[in-house]
């Protein structure tokens, strides 16, 4: 067969369109950036627009109870699909890439075949999952912990932003409340196509990543409770400050990370929230949160337990309590070693260069590859490979590249 090839200059287009929806310009940088934070209008907005593009598509179109959206191709025979997708919600300081590549990239897929009108054996199915990111409710990849039956339903409607506002009643204002069963049949492969987020592949000079499994998460938020009291008639042997609390266990995260001790260690405090927040009153509270990432879940559950040994030290020393909230824990993921091997062998087909690499960020495909075999295959990122930032970004070749490789590994796999 004649070498597969989508039409680029749409998906792009597409990729600026979606990326307008929720755009914002950075202050500083004056680079604008996207903010399609989980369920919000704007996140309802780019919703409504991709779901408009499935079925101009001419997909049949499904939104299940948490809202997750698929669109499934016909095949010419009634056999498990073959499934692609990622997420279009965003962090609020987003690029275009992150999460819409893979799903514009499915969509384009599509188009590229009814383009040629070619009929594959297996029906072919496309999807954006609900709140991938986790930056609003707390809990990332929340749409596809569903599907796949890693979070129960009732509990994912009733997570709440930090308004209390509920992931039902988000999902119900945008007009994404879906009446589908939310549990989905195994697939019979996922694919997903999505920007590396880090420097490795641009570094190494690749044009593509193959990618082997995602590092372990475990997110907990800590509340620290110690008084206030004022900044300047306090005794320093008197307070119970909870913002030296905070500032300790930073450090003593930052040092965990860097020390070896527990292997490839990632930690981040991404959010402070110290009460009242006043210069001249001492933070009787503060609410912060924990990113733990590590390729080995043995040495991430060292890590856990030894934070909480540190976190009860510092609790009786600085005469505080702390009480601890896990809000997202994902063990180490391995993908199809029969799916990564397709991947690779259309990217030497294509002459393009290729590596294998582990995620460093948790994706979607990591809920699904507990459902079918799986695996992902990563686009090289600008500026050491930025993302989360405004900056992100990919060219249209890099982006051409990745989908081109996902289109050819859909086609081979919905051959029954
Ligand atoms: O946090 C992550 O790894 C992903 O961006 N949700
Ligand atoms: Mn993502
Ligand atoms: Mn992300």
């Amino acid at each position: 067969m004649e070498r597969l090839e989508i039409d680029g200059p749409r998906l792009w287009r597409s990729l600026e369109e979606l990326g307008r929806i929720g755009a914002y310009e950075d202050e500083r940088s004056k680079i604008v950036g996207v903010n399609r934070l989980a369920l919000t209008a704007a996140d309802g907005e780019g919703r409504a627009l991709v779901r408009r593009w499935f079925a101009e598509a001419g997909l049949e179109v499904r939104v299940d109870r948490i809202g997750n959206c698929y669109g499934r191709r016909k095949g010419t025979r009634d056999l498990a699909p073959v499934m692609s997708g990622s997420h279009i919600d965003s962090v609020p300081t987003a690029g275009r890439f992150d999460g819409c590549l893979g799903v514009l990239g499915a969509l384009e897929c599509v188009r590229s075949l009814n383009d040629r009108g070619l009929a594959t054996e297996r029906p072919i199915e496309i999807a954006f999952f609900t709140d991938e990111e986790g930056a609003r409710f707390g809990t990332d990849m929340l749409g596809s912990a569903v599907a796949v039956g890693r979070l129960p339903l009732e509990r994912a409607l009733q997570l709440t932003d930090r308004d209390g506002l509920t992931v039902e009643g988000e999902l119900r204002k945008i007009g994404f409340l879906g009446t589908h069963p939310e549990r989905l049949p195994a697939p019979h492969a996922y694919v997903e196509c999505h920007i590396e987020q880090g420097p490795i592949l641009r570094a190494a000079g690749r044009d593509l990543g193959v990618v082997t499994g995602v590092q372990a998460i475990s997110w907990q938020e800590l509340t620290i409770v110690g008084k206030s009291a004022h900044a300047g008639t306090t005794p320093m042997n008197l307070r119970r400050d909870a913002g030296v609390v905070a500032a300790r266990l930073i450090l003593r995260l930052h040092e965990m990370a860097t020390s070896g001790e527990y292997g490839e260690m990632r930690a981040t405090v991404g959010a402070i929230d110290p009460v009242p927040g006043l210069v001249n009153i001492i933070p009787g509270r503060v609410r912060c949160t924990v990113d733990l990432r590590n390729p080995d879940d043995a040495q991430m559950a060292r890590a856990e337990t030894d934070l909480a040994a540190f976190v009860q030290t510092l609790a009786s020393e600085y005469h505080v309590q702390i009480e601890s909230r896990r809000t997202a824990k994902t063990p180490r993921i391995h993908f199809a070693p029969d799916v990564q091997a397709v991947i690779a062998r259309h990217c030497d087909e294509a002459r393009l260069s290729h590596q294998p690499i582990i995620s460093g960020a948790g994706h979607d495909a990591q809920e699904l590859s507990s459902l079918c075999p799986t695996a992902m295959i990563f686009v090289p990122g600008e500026y050491d490979g930025i993302s989360h930032n405004p900056r992100e970004y990919s060219t249209p070749e890099q982006c051409t590249n990745g989908v081109n490789l996902l289109y050819r590994t859909l086609v081979e796999l919905a051959r029954a």
